[in-house]
């Protein structure tokens, strides 16, 4: 790449060498958020945009654009840069920033600062941004503000690179946020018309499918695959991020594979859907002697239990991350990777070894479908009886919404759930298929989940070769859609997401009506602090946002509302009983 260091602002030329080397290093996607400390950097980001090379998102608040950044990176699978103004700006960027260290998903912040001689002297929208997200970065480098010298476009291009692979974790299989903080001094830009050219080397958008095709991420684990032996009674439980190597783990194995809604491994024939009741059961549960865990379980009490248990054994497994799971520290095992070994691939052909499997799996599917009878509609054979119309005239329950989301969603489709209820009963009772589920469970925080949402449907729809020709649908409660209201704030001029927002209304968090100390607090308490009621008019919030909006009070609205949504940005609103 030419230096470009001709525009007259040290600023200017300095974004300029930084996120055009982002750009051939792979990134695609810039969420940025006006501020005039970060005018280079926007300006640069704009002028990138005109001339094709990188995808622009605009976001007022700084929470939501954390999370959207975050929403793109799960679903491409590369990091976005995150570019915002001085002070309590950054600041907002927290809670998307510690669900990325949790998730061990990439992005790169970019945030503007003042000036040393500025720092500590009560300048305005001015504090000490360096090492504010703690130990959840990655990586963060305090840069002092460009002055125009010779050496700062390489030291750009070097700022870049460290970063892409801090945040990549290409070497340390620890993927999540690096924080490149950027003093910036006056003039804080200049204007630079760039040709797609002086950004030269690889790749534009236009010819960028083999980049986009492979991933910056590499998970791949240098370390041996431990093998797992047969013998013991074992099951393989998914959590989050276990993705599809989980699936073939339990099937080569024999083993049940007992894997949450959002694991990425809910499928194949060993699969086990009704798993927290038989972790109950004392000939199923009961009997279980080794575990071996992909990915981070976090929707049940019945997998740690066991893993406490005295007499189970468990082996973790994840490719990346340096935290494990390991409930009460019993976890004996942990490993990049694993394999059955030969004597345990053997043995899942053995009669013992067919009966513990079939049984989990019949066991499973009898639970289902007694769960399905009693939410299924009844046929006539001459005509529509009364009991059918009853039926599509019902209430829509939460199993009757979850089942229906599920039936509705297809591999070309995304489906994101908040957190909250109604993952957990998805969680309960979907049976197995092959679809790309994303849920925020590194923290589980009910905080931008509309942005997560929208990230992941505009990078899904989006680019030379899309992954998704669908829709994404998010599943979320009332107050977690309302927590993350302000990221229905889409830019007039921007792609729109092709996501359907299905909210279960029940008038505040119901979770909560679940603990145990609501049995004994007095109600009204509960109510107020826990419940914590709202009415909210979700009708004219999307009006307001310029959402399309729908209502399913019943089966059949609903059934109608999953199968033709909108085609651009929708809000489907489904009342819930307390
Ligand atoms: C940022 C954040 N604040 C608070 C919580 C605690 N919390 C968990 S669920 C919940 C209520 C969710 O209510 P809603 O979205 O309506 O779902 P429901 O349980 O009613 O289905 C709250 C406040 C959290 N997880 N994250
Ligand atoms: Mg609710």
């Amino acid at each position: 790449m030419p230096d470009i260091a001709s525009s007259g602002s040290p600023a200017s030329d300095f974004s300029f060498s930084l996120l055009g080397e982002f750009v051939r290093l792979g990134v695609r996607d810039l969420v940025l958020s006006p501020g005039a400390r970060s005018q280079a950097l926007a300006l640069a980001a704009a002028e990138l945009e005109r001339i094709g090379l990188i995808r622009l998102h605009v976001r007022l608040d700084e929470r939501g654009a954390g999370f959207l950044a975050l929403g793109l990176a799960v679903e491409a699978g590369r990091p976005a840069l995150v570019v915002c103004t001085s002070g309590t700006a950054v600041a907002n960027l927290h809670p998307a920033v510690l669900e990325a260290h949790h998730s061990g998903v990439p992005m790169i912040l970019l945030t503007a600062d003042r000036p040393s001689e500025l720092r500590g002297i009560r300048s305005n929208q001015t504090t000490v941004q360096p090492g504010l997200f703690g130990v959840a970065t990655r990586l963060c480098v305090d840069a002092p503000a460009p002055e125009g010298a010779a050496g700062e476009h390489a030291d750009a291009i070097a700022l870049a690179r460290r970063a892409t692979d801090a945040a990549t974790g290409a070497t340390s299989l620890d993927p999540g946020p690096v924080q490149l903080n950027l003093a910036f001094r006056e003039p804080l830009s200049a204007p630079v018309a760039l040709t797609p050219e002086a950004i030269s080397g690889p790749v534009g958008l236009a010819e960028s499918a083999a980049v986009l095709a492979a991933p910056v991420v590499d998970a791949s684990p240098t370390e041996p695959v431990f093998p797992v032996t047969g013998g013991p009674r074992t099951v393989v439980i998914a959590g989050t991020g276990a993705g599809p190597e989980a699936e073939e783990f339990a099937r080569t194995g024999g083993w049940p594979l007992l894997a949450e809604v959002c694991s990425g491994a809910r499928f194949g024939p060993n699969l086990v859907s009704a798993y927290r009741e038989l972790l109950l059961a004392s000939d199923l549960g009961g009997r279980v002697e080794r575990a071996v865990v992909f990915g981070h379980p976090t929707l049940s009490r019945e997998v740690p239990a066991m893993i406490v248990r005295e007499g189970v054994e468990t082996i973790v497994v994840a490719p990346t991350g340096t935290e494990w799971f390991n409930p009460g520290n019993r976890v004996r095992v942990f490993a990049r990777a694993a394999a059955p070994d030969a004597v345990a691939i053997a043995a899942a052909g053995s009669p013992e070894g067919r009966e513990w499997l079939g049984r989990w799996v019949m066991s499973s599917r009898h639970l289902l479908a007694a769960g399905a009878a009693r939410e299924s509609i009844p046929i006539g054979d001459r005509g529509i009886t009364r009991e059918e119309l009853a039926a599509m005239r019902a209430p829509v329950t939460r199993p009757m919404l979850v089942d229906a989301v599920w039936r509705a969603s297809w591999p070309h489709d995304r489906l994101v759930f908040g957190a909250s209820r109604l993952v957990r009963v998805a969680d309960r009772r979907v049976p197995g298929k092959k679809i790309s589920v994303h849920s925020n469970r590194g923290l589980a925080g009910i905080d931008g989940t509309v942005a997560t949402a929208v990230g992941i449907a505009l990078a899904s729809q989006t680019g030379p070769t899309p992954q998704s020709t669908g829709v994404t649908r998010l599943v979320v409660g009332d107050l977690t859609l309302l927590h993350d209201v302000g990221s229905l704030l889409l830019t007039p001029g921007e792609a729109l997401p092709r996501l359907q927002i299905i909210v279960g209304n029940d008038g505040g968090g119901t979770i909560f009506d679940g603990l145990e100390v609501a049995a004994s607090a007095r109600a009204d308490a509960i109510n107020r602090v826990l419940f914590t009621p709202q009415q909210a008019d979700v009708a004219n919030l999307a009006a307001a946002y310029g959402w399309s909006y729908g209502l399913a009070a019943t089966r059949s609205d609903l059934e109608r509302a999953l199968t033709a949504p909108h085609a651009g940005p929708s809000i489907l609103e489904v009342p819930l009983v307390r």
